[in-house]
């Protein structure tokens, strides 16, 4: 082969690779424990060119963040987000990563329709309008916005990166409708998951009717795991923060990590086991208190 074929075969994967390691580096985190910086998580597992560890199922999606393109969400530059989940795979809801550059800022959209927005900072810093409430966010930060409750992000010097799930509020007859919420992480108490304190969960929202949506953290120690498989009709939305494991989904096990993003349709079957070395962590969504018929 002549010479200048393999030069262009080679610049080829160079260009590959270093699109690669620039997308690797995308809004990693490692959980609460960042300092506002964005950190690299462990090296991620290697992939050939052409391949990916994205999976598309009609009833799971495993996404790896090497596969992300930006875009797509009114209200933020074309850069600064990423849709991981949608209606359009199937879902009932929206998982967004936001990406914010220093000193960058966007917001809610639509206020006409009745969408109820989650976000929870993973990484950098940021400062969050909320009707007349000014809220700084550090990493494990995190607001629920109920319809019609305006918001803006506006990065910090350090950037800012988060996960952003946003659905149809579904209100009930008879029932107050929900309130803005505001937290911390580290301030929400995690606690034994059915009985095991290997795995801890925190629960963000309030467990009452007002509220149709559920946002956990959810940290396991290294070899902890889901004590059963789950089969269940609330569907969910994860985000690896931190760590690694295996997820079963259906009948595929998979090896996953941080900035990796699972959805799981109703009654997708999984289990999860963490692998060491550290604790993995991830957070996730699920639909919750409204009748399976629409009420
Ligand atoms: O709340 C849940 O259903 C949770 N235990 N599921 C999961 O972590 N996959
Ligand atoms: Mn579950």
């Amino acid at each position: 082969m002549p010479a200048e074929n393999l030069a262009g075969i080679s610049g080829v994967g160079q260009r590959l690779a270093n699109a690669r390691a620039a997308q690797n580096l995308l809004c990693v985190s490692q959980g609460m424990t960042a300092d506002g910086g964005r950190k690299e998580f462990t090296p991620r597992m290697g992939s050939l060119p052409g391949s990916t560890r994205t999976v598309l199922a009609r009833r799971h999606a495993l996404l790896d963040p090497a596969s992300h393109v930006r875009g797509g969400l009114p209200g933020f530059s074309s850069q600064a987000a990423i849709v991981l989940i949608s209606p359009r795979m199937g879902a009932n809801f929206v998982q967004f990563l936001i990406d914010l550059k220093p000193g960058e800022s966007g917001g809610s959209s639509l206020p006409e329709m009745e969408i109820e927005s989650f976000f929870y900072l993973s990484t950098g810093a940021a400062v969050s309008e909320m009707g007349s409430r000014t809220l700084p966010l550090s990493p494990g930060s995190f607001f629920f916005a109920p319809p019609g409750n305006a918001w803006t992000l506006r990065a910090r010097e350090t950037g800012a990166c988060g996960v952003l799930i946003q659905k149809t509020y579904a209100a009930l007859p008879g029932v107050p409708a929900a309130a803005p919420v505001v937290g911390r992480a580290e301030e929400v108490e995690g606690l034994p998951f059915l009985g095991d304190p290997d795995a801890l969960l925190q629960t963000f929202l309030p467990d009452n009717l007002s509220f149709d949506m559920a946002v956990n953290l959810f940290t396991f120690r290294p070899g902890a795991a889901l004590p059963f498989v789950e089969v269940h009709v609330m569907e969910h939305g994860l985000l690896m923060l931190e760590g690694r494991g295996i997820y079963r989904l259906e009948d595929s096990w998979y090896p996953v990590q941080a900035g990796d993003a699972i959805w799981m349709a109703p009654y997708c079957p999984q289990w999860f086991a963490a692998l060491g070395p550290g604790p993995a962590r991830y957070l996730y969504y699920k639909d919750t208190a409204r009748h399976p018929l629409g009420g």
